[in-house]
């Protein structure tokens, strides 16, 4: 065992799979966001669907990695629909990439979607996703993301197995309307809105669901959405054994769905979770076939920047995790020698690759310090320029 041992240069097969790796982004990070006491506006933030992917190309000639942005079904929709978003994409270098419905924001879902005790809610709710998956089929989107507000806040407030039916049939509805193409992505989440019980509250809910959805439908990890103290990389290894993890929503959080920048409350969780990533490629043989999505909302920083942050630390610590070596760490498991075995990820996330990731992007044409570049390009007074008389006009409070 050595101990201590760094690295100087990162590996081409490391730089290989970092080349390989798409982060999508998600329109709503550009957007201007708050909590429930309160939205604290920005002047650069973006207004409209082309602001949003005006940003998100931004994001991506900085950094080469994000090519694909998510959209929500009602806040991003432009008048002339699919086929007008799809261009919109298109002409500044972009795809669309996940789709997701919302089913939770119109006041009929006042106490829920597909759940609902009413047959013509659910009705309603199964009639925007399929209308969801026509949306994603007529603009090249292979990818429908489903996440519910569903569930109760009292004791005896909903019969958890009628809903659960009403769930089952709703999705494999859905996925038989779905192009062969086309992937469906259940995500879970514990708690919020709904305080008392979430119809879909975990990974084990959201599996049995996508079974019974049908062939296409796995899993989608929110690494916000874990009740404290989950083992989320436990998670991923079991899930990406059974073929069922379909992607994730990457963002970090210290209490719950905090939405914050991946990697700035606990960069070794993202780690493991890479390593779990990285252990399951080595099993298959190839990278593994799920969506790399990026789920965060920033309140106070600015979005483009807070961005940036994210798509090189979710780069550092993926190139980190790539390093441990996986062949010492089966060795060490052979031997049941847990300190080797600990010390094999501890050396690799101890190991800086941020130089090493500069030199990478800047072969690769790209900004050594993607942030810094955005920093001294001007781009987020020019979009304050042209946002700031759009946003007064639509009554925003500046004052
Ligand atoms: C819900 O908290 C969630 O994680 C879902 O993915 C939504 O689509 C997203 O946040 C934005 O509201
Ligand atoms: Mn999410």
């Amino acid at each position: 065992m050595t101990v201590g041992h760094g690295f100087d240069s990162l590996p081409a097969t490391v730089l290989g799979r970092l080349g390989r790796l798409e982060i999508e982004l998600p329109s709503w990070g550009f957007a201007d966001t708050g909590t429930r006491f309160g939205k604290f506006l920005q002047d650069a933030a973006a207004l409209s669907i082309e602001d949003k992917f005006d940003d998100a190309a931004e994001v991506h000639r900085l950094t080469g990695a994000c090519p694909r942005v998510a959209v929500h079904v009602l806040w991003d929709l432009p008048a002339g629909g699919a086929t007008e978003l799809a261009a919109l994409a298109r002409a500044r270098g972009l795809r669309v990439g996940s789709i997701n419905p919302n089913v939770f924001q119109d006041q009929c879902y006042k106490h829920g979607s597909v759940a609902n005790e009413d047959a013509s809610v659910r009705r309603r709710a199964i009639a925007h996703l399929l209308e969801s998956v026509e949306l994603g089929r007529a603009c090249g989107s292979d990818t429908l993301a489903l996440w519910f507000a569903d569930g109760t806040n009292y004791p005896g407030q909903g019969s958890v197995a009628r809903r659960k039916r009403w769930f089952a049939d709703a999705l494999r509805e859905v996925h038989a309307a779905m192009p062969a193409s086309m992937q469906m992505l259940v995500e879970y989440k514990p708690f919020e809105p709904a305080f008392y019980h979430t119809d879909i509250a975990d990974w084990g809910m959201a599996y049995v669901l996508a079974k019974a959805a049908g062939e296409r439908a796995r899993v989608l990890v929110d690494t916000g959405h874990h009740l404290p103290g989950q083992n989320i990389e436990h998670i991923v290894s079991f899930l990406a054994d059974e073929g069922m993890l379909g992607g994730f929503h990457f963002n970090d959080r210290h209490y719950a769905d905090d939405d914050l920048t991946v990697g700035s409350i606990d960069p070794a969780r993202v780690f493991r979770i890479f390593v779990a990533i990285a252990e399951a490629e080595r099993a298959l043989g190839r990278d593994l076939p799920v969506e790399f999505m990026i789920d965060q909302s920033h309140n106070l920083k600015p979005k483009i920047e807070a961005m940036l942050q994210t798509v090189t630390t979710v780069q550092e610590l993926f190139a980190k995790a790539l390093l441990v070596d996986l062949d010492a760490l089966d060795a060490a498991r052979a031997a049941n020698d847990i300190v080797a075995a600990e010390e094999c990820l501890k050396r690799a996330f101890a190991t800086d690759v941020r130089e090493a990731l500069a030199a990478w992007r800047e072969g690769r044409g790209l900004p050594r310090e993607p942030l810094a570049a955005h920093r001294a390009s001007g781009y987020a007074a020019r979009a304050a320029e042209a946002r700031l008389p759009r946003k007064k006009a639509s009554g925003g409070s500046y004052a």
